[in-house]
């Protein structure tokens, strides 16, 4: 079977962590796509030379010619700027949504059929434009949030407990901003429900509400720390864990920005909610049932989201 192609739009912190690994994992030929010339080439080359070292079997080619992308089975977009310390992600909308309209002419003109996933900050507003400017079917366009954010959440709780984090999974919803919904109810080590690890003195509430406090704020935790950008490691891998669950139908249950059109009451937005990803995308949605608290985070998360629609649309009148 001829080897799958992987194109990469944006070849700064996350797309060459991205690149790198997607050649560990052999998941395919990697096309780096970027504006700046000779950044998506350079990367692409040095990734290369570690093929040998590692003995890894992909291509990589770096480009700032969208006609590169052509055919790709996946996209993953994180072209435009990340915040630093004192910006919001909301501040990004402007710039990234002009980029995100010559990315969207990219996808249009050369691989309208991809599996797209955006990574592009703020990422539920970027994903809803990048959807209509390449006119993508909405089951082939997903953005990347909830992964990461549950990661983080997990990451969290497994220091808290001193366990695997192989045994702890944790559901994060919403949009991908400082409202976005820890579900504790839903989160588990192995199997069993955090409000249960209370009872049994594992923790205490204050603590888990100060690890959701944390998971809330933990992108801006580490645009902190760095100083110059925003995360990058992290947002990676989870991004890669949904190209190959797509590229190997692996019917993944993972939390993404996806469009929803009726599903939580909710009509063309995306928004991090549990999904099945296989091999014809976004194949399922899935309605978890909220408790009243669950349900007036997932609103307050969901009119942020929809305040940077309105923001996108005032900025481009063509996607009213
Ligand atoms: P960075 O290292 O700056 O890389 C962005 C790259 O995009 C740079 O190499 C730019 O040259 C390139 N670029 C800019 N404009 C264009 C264009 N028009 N076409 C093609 N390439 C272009 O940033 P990064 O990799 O750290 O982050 C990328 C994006 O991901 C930012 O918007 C971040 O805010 C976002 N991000 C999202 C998450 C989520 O969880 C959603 C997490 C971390 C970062």
């Amino acid at each position: 079977m001829a080897r799958r192609k992987i194109a990469l739009i944006g070849a700064g912190q996350i797309g060459g962590t991205l690149a790198h690994l997607i050649g560990l994992k052999e998941l395919g030929d990697v096309v780096l796509f970027d504006i700046a010339d000779g950044v998506p080439q350079g990367k692409g080359l040095d990734i290369a030379e570690s093929a040998p070292v590692d003995g890894f079997d992909a291509n990589f080619k770096g480009s700032s010619d969208y006609a590169a992308i052509k055919g790709a089975d996946v996209i993953i977009v994180t072209a435009g700027v990340p915040r630093k310390p004192g910006m919001s992600r909301d501040d990004l909308v402007g710039i990234n949504l002009k980029v995100m309209e010559s990315v969207g002419a990219g996808i249009k003109q050369y691989a309208p059929d991809a599996f797209v996933i955006c990574i592009t900050n703020p990422l539920d507003a970027m994903v809803w434009a990048l959807q209509k400017f390449a006119n993508l079917k909405p089951n082939k366009i997903v953005g990347m949030a909830g992964v990461l954010d549950s990661a983080r959440f997990r990451h969290f709780l497994t220091e808290e407990f001193g366990v695997s984090a192989k045994d702890v999974s944790a559901f994060v919803l919403g949009g991908h901003g400082d409202d976005m919904v820890p579900l504790v109810r839903y989160s588990t080590v192995a199997g069993i429900p955090l409000p249960d690890l209370v009872d049994m003195g594992w923790t205490t509430k204050e603590k888990i509400d100060a690890i959701v406090e944390r998971t809330r704020k933990g992108g801006g935790e580490i645009v902190n720390l760095l100083k110059t950008g925003s995360a990058f490691y992290a947002p990676a891998a989870s991004a890669v864990s949904m190209a190959e669950a797509y590229l190997k139908d692996q019917k993944r249950v993972l939390p993404c920005a996806a469009h929803l059109s009726g599903e939580y009451g909710v009509k063309d937005m995306f928004v991090g909610v549990p999904v099945v990803i296989g091999a014809k995308g976004v194949e399922r949605i899935v309605e978890v049932k909220f408790n009243a608290e669950e349900k007036d985070m997932f609103a307050k998360s969901l009119a942020s989201v929809e305040g940077l629609i309105h923001a996108c649309k005032e900025i481009n009148p063509a996607l009213k």
